[in-house]
């Protein structure tokens, strides 16, 4: 039998990552975590503290310093937020922390769109909702944010959605993509119900899934769906439906992984 003593679990628990070496505060916690480029730390910086006009400081002097204002919304804003999803996860800092980081990320992706010179021509529509019975739209709203910087015209249903709603908007806009959020366990059914709608009525429009709750697994139990596991994902999918991947099965081949 081990004969372990209590001190030697300390350290294997630090040693393993479960424990950490030293009691530290979510502010030292997070100041681990930040990338060390002196023109994102500040940027990353002001998304954890839920500092909105931090942020619109710090994005602009990246931008005065020759950054371009598009890439800084995945080169910093969205690492930002991987900080705060970190701590969370790890239960160092709590819901309205997360909440006040999402607000100060989407403000600041609409600055850095406001900053843009070459603004996209709408390179096509895409509806995003977030399933029936489900008000977890932090998710929905970054992944619509995505989609409208890189240049698609989005019509956001909101949370909540029912699938009767849903489909009234495919059939109405005719997207080139439609995209799922649900957080929830009971929700997450209401995507299976679209796809069965939708083939019913003949629509075969590629249907992009995501958020906590579901897996890839779980999406590729009905014909349409496409798993996306990051917000990032969505605007990827959306530029191969132009480039004219639009076969569902070829998409899976994309961006499933295997
Ligand atoms: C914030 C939150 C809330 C907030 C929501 C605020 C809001 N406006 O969204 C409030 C307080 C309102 C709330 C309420 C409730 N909540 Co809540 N909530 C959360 C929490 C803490 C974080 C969710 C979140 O925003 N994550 C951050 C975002 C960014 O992540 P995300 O949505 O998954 O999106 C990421 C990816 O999935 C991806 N993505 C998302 N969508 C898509 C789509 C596409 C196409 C692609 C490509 C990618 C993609 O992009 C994002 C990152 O890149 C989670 C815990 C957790 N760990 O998830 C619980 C959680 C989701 N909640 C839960 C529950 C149970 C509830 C309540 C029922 C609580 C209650 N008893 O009242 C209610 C539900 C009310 C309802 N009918 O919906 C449970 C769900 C359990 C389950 N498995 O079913 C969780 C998991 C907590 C838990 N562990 O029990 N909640």
């Amino acid at each position: 039998m081990l004969d372990l003593k209590l001190e030697d679990i300390d350290g294997i628990l630090v040693r393993y990552n479960v424990a950490l070496e030293k009691e530290m505060t979510p502010d030292e916690a997070a100041e681990e975590l930040y990338p060390k480029d002196e023109l994102i730390y500040p940027i990353a910086k002001a998304i954890y503290e839920g500092e909105e006009d931090d942020v619109v400081d710090a994005l602009q002097a990246a931008i005065d310093a020759g950054k371009k204002p598009i890439d800084l919304i995945d080169d910093a804003l969205m690492v930002g937020m991987g900080v705060v999803t970190q701590l969370y996860d790890e239960g160092v800092i709590f819901l309205p922390n997360v909440m006040m980081s999402a607000d100060a990320m989407l403000n600041g992706i609409e600055y850095c769109k406001s900053k843009t010179t070459e603004v996209p021509e709408s390179k096509g529509k895409v509806v995003c909702h977030v399933a029936e019975g489900d008000v977890h739209d932090i998710g929905k709203n970054i992944v619509a944010a995505l989609l409208r910087a890189a240049g698609y015209d989005v019509i956001d249903l909101g949370r909540d959605v029912p699938v009767d709603e849903v489909i009234q908007a495919v059939t109405k806009e005719k997207p080139l993509l439609l995209t799922g959020t649900a957080l929830m366990t009971t929700t997450m059914y209401a995507f299976k119900e679209i796809n069965d709608k939708l083939l019913e009525k003949g629509i075969k429009v590629p249907f992009a899934c995501g958020g906590g709750a579901v897996n890839q697994d779980f999406v590729s139990q009905y014909d349409l769906g496409v798993y996306g596991e990051e917000a990032a994902d969505a605007p990827k999918i959306a530029d191969a439906i132009v480039a004219g991947t639009t076969d569902i099965a070829a998409l899976r081949e994309e961006f499933h992984k295997h």
